[in-house]
């Protein structure tokens, strides 16, 4: 996989990022059905703005391609709400299906079963362990970006020792799985931050929030904390506040929904990064018409990331997320 170029310093700095690895493939429509226009998305959860500004993109770039589609999500970011939404796809097969797994295991086989009923399958977002079943790919570089934002703690920090806590959302989660993984790597650079663990949020604001007390509680020490998601991000802004820490532990998260940025200016967060969702939908559905119609197709696809400070932030408003399209 081709690394990602980062350009400009942790704060502020922007990774474009593009087609990555895997080299481009013939496509080929495994139903062989020519006529069939219908897409499907299926993101991790309903109501959540990452989800919304990725249907938005997605809805554009279908239309501009001649394609309907439909987006069915989950009330939960949860395998078994999620499980029986692609399974449902049988009864009115779409030519492709768009799909953020919310768990690189267990979602597996029902992905695998529509699959075999020759609906195209691309992964926007999250990700299977088993890369066999999707034709592309089309997510941020999450490792980068939880590196991105060890830099920016580290930076915030200049220098001063603490504990760092780490909050991610569900095992299983491919993309925040990803970005703690490479929070905690980045972090060993940084002599004077100590990493203070992995917790498990479920994507849950309020277990967020109670994360974040216990922390405060337990390690006196505590000087950051970052939160892998938008819903990790927002409860551990409400833990701070609780405990009146806003400002005192820099609080560093990923997404950039209206929530975080209004928590960004107000002082709740003082680094977000922020992915771009929307044209992780474009590019879900381009991929997706390229197999049905027989084009060539890129296994891989990274989309940007840029780290987001009070300072800079009126300078990246095109990465604020919608909550509409
Ligand atoms: O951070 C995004 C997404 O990338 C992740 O896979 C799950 O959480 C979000 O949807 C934000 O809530």
């Amino acid at each position: 996989m081709r690394t990602a170029r980062i350009v400009g310093t942790a704060i502020g700095a922007v990774v474009v990022l593009a087609g990555c690895g895997g080299g481009q493939v013939a496509g080929e429509n495994p139903s062989g059905d020519g006529g069939n226009k219908q897409l499907v998305l299926v993101p991790g959860v309903q109501n959540e703005p990452f989800y919304i500004s990725m249907q938005c993109g997605a809805e554009e770039e279908a239309r501009n391609a001649g394609y309907t589609l439909q987006t069915n999500a989950p009330a939960k970011f949860d395998a078994t709400l999620q499980e029986p939404i692609v399974t449902a796809l049988a009864a009115n097969k779409p030519a492709g299906l768009l799909i953020a797994p919310t768990d690189d295991v267990a979602m597996t086989e029902p992905i695998k079963q529509v699959k075999a009923q020759g609906v195209v399958v691309v992964e926007v977002d999250t990700a299977l362990q088993d890369t066999s079943v999707a034709v592309s790919t089309v997510t941020s570089n999450n490792e980068q970006g939880g590196r991105l934002a060890a830099q920016t703690i580290a930076q915030l920090t200049a220098g001063k020792s603490g504990t760092v806590l780490i909050l991610d959302t569900i095992a299983g989660t491919s993309t925040t799985n990803a970005r703690a993984k490479g929070f905690e790597d980045e972090l060993k650079k940084f002599p004077s931050l100590k990493s203070g663990g992995v917790e498990f949020t479920q994507n849950e604001p309020d277990q967020a929030a109670s994360k974040v007390t216990a922390a405060l509680a337990a390690k006196p020490d505590l000087i950051g904390i970052f939160a892998t998601n938008l819903n990790t991000g927002e409860g551990a802004a409400t833990g701070l506040r609780n405990a009146n820490k806003i400002g005192a532990v820099n609080l560093v998260g990923f997404d950039a929904s209206p929530t975080e940025v209004e928590g960004l200016k107000a002082g709740e967060f003082q680094g977000l990064i922020a992915q771009d969702p929307a044209t992780i939908g474009r590019e879900g559905v381009k991929q997706a018409v390229a197999q049905i119609e027989g084009k060539s197709v890129q296994r891989n696809i990274e989309a940007p990331l840029v780290a987001i400070t009070k300072e800079n932030m009126t300078a990246n408003e095109k990465y604020f997320y919608k909550t509409n399209c």
